[in-house]
């Protein structure tokens, strides 16, 4: 796919060019995010390269200019950001992203019924985040019905059902015998749940394990760490920073 001359035309103009440039690559070579300064749909990737130890530059939207020069210049698929230029190819859609640096680095697992454990896992988590990615977003009203809301889902429909796929599975990651995307993404949404409620794992004995594990595996666990490209909680400076660059307030 997306490679040598048999790239198809329109592939070409979408994924970044010929394959003389396709070859050609950024200057060092590292994947290149284009993103607000902010969580948002990129956490997901960060985290993934992040815990795969590959090492990423960061461009931030600060105007509108920037994202709407993005988008004259041909560079968004569908005016829309996440932007991950990676392998001589402009991405986007988050989940292609994912899945993309899942399966270049390991992280997806063996096989086709692995890989669709994964993806059945990954959709749990994704919904989960969802809810509280675009928490900041809704008036004050929405927000405080809805916290407590997906707080009680995190509880009785998600956290259940992946504390159950551990015991099932009995290996100490979701799936396989080995660290996958699954893995690293239940890690981000527990993280996620808990800093709006610190004791929602309490009743949860292998996800609390799961969660130490994980979080100390070397990679993840220097993403954790102070310093590094992880980003805070969204607040209000974010939320208006994105609503000025995209036009919704
Ligand atoms: N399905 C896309 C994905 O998952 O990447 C949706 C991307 C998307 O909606 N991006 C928003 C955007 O660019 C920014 S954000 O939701 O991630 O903050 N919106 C501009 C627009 O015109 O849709």
């Amino acid at each position: 796919m997306l490679q040598g001359t048999h790239t198809p035309g329109v592939l070409r103009k979408v994924f970044g060019g010929t394959h003389r440039n396709l070859k050609r690559g950024s200057m060092s070579g590292k994947p290149k995010l284009t993103y607000f300064n902010g969580r948002g749909r990129m956490e997901s990737i960060r985290w993934l390269l992040a815990a795969a130890g590959v090492e990423f530059e960061e461009d931030f939207l600060e105007t509108r200019e920037q994202y709407l020069k993005l988008i004259q210049d041909g560079h968004l698929l569908f005016d829309q950001v996440p932007l991950v230029e990676i392998d001589g190819m402009k991405m986007v859609q988050t989940k292609a992203i994912l899945s993309y640096i899942a399966g270049k680095h390991n992280l997806y697992g063996k096989g086709l019924k692995e890989r669709a454990f994964i993806d059945t896992y990954v959709e749990g988590t994704t919904d989960l985040m969802q809810m509280i990615l675009t928490l900041p977003f809704s008036p004050p009203e929405a927000k405080k019905k809805n916290l407590p809301l997906i707080i009680e889902k995190a509880k009785n429909r998600y956290f259940p059902a992946y504390e159950k796929a551990l015991k099932q599975h009995g290996q100490g990651f979701l799936v396989g015998n080995q660290l996958s995307w699954a893995d690293v993404h239940l890690l981000e949404a527990i993280l996620m749940v808990e800093e709006k409620e610190p004791t929602v794992l309490s009743e949860f004995p292998l996800l609390q394990g799961f969660k130490t594990r994980i979080s100390n595996m070397p990679t993840i666990k220097k993403f954790l760490q102070p310093g590094s490209q992880r980003k805070p909680q969204p607040d209000d400076k974010y939320v208006a920073t994105v609503m000025k660059i995209l036009k919704e307030g």
